[in-house]
């Protein structure tokens, strides 16, 4: 029986890689580059300073340590102003009334995300009160494919990782959430997210009822 679920945060609740994609293509204009949507694809699930990093790389852009946490914490700032707009029914289709039904099945609810905003965020969406657990970036040590985030947030919520749905839209998250012998539910296509167990476009028509049978539970 399914015990827990965890969700990750951007592309699975609310789609806020539109606005870390106009926060870094500023931080890269600044810099005299530019950034394409192709590329911002790459920074799904990745780390803030780790996005940096690969950011920096394709602009062939050397930083001090200093201007980059100073580039950083300025793409932040702007990052957050975008997310000001944000409201409770951005959330992605679907996805509340997903949620109702897990706890209506008294299935346990977690958070893994790798943003150091994911409370914000949350709350911005009026979605805090689901989550038994959040684990995100302030928390974690390790980044994803790392499982660390998943490790956590099923030992949190008591559940076995085998027992423990993972919802993920990047590729390293799903790795992580497998690297953690958990199920992963990839949001997307298969032919990005291969090792998922299976995979959907989103929460849309999809129930409990679907999860059990897709999973064979
Ligand atoms: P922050 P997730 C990830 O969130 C995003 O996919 C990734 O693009 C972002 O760089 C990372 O959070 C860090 O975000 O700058 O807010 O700490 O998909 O793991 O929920
Ligand atoms: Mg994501």
């Amino acid at each position: 029986a399914i015990q827990a679920c965890l969700f990750d945060l951007d592309g699975v609740i609310v789609d806020t890689a539109k606005y870390h994609y106009i926060a870094w293509r500023e931080l890269a204009q600044d810099l005299g580059f530019d950034l394409t949507p192709e590329q911002n694809e790459l920074l799904k699930g990745i780390s803030r300073m780790e996005s940096l990093d690969i950011i920096l790389a394709i602009g062939h852009v050397t930083l001090s340590e200093e201007e980059k946490i100073a580039r950083a914490t300025i793409k932040n700032a702007r990052y957050l102003e975008l997310c000001q707009q944000m409201k409770p029914e951005d959330a992605l289709p679907g996805v509340r009334a997903f949620l109702d039904e897990l706890q209506a099945d008294a299935i346990r609810i977690g958070l893994g995300s790798a943003s150091k905003n994911a409370r914000l965020i949350l709350q911005g969406l009026d979605m805090l009160d689901y989550f038994e657990t959040i684990v995100d970036g302030n928390r974690i040590t390790k980044g994803k494919p790392d499982p660390e985030v998943f490790l956590l947030g099923a030992r949190d919520l008591n559940a076995e990782p085998a027992a423990t749905v993972v919802f993920e839209d990047a590729v390293a998250g799903v790795q992580a959430a497998k690297a953690g012998g958990m199920l992963a539910v990839g949001i997307g296509e298969r032919t990005v997210l291969t090792v998922a167990d299976i995979v959907i476009p989103g929460f849309e028509n999809f129930s409990l009822t679907d999860l059990r049978s897709q999973l064979g539970l």
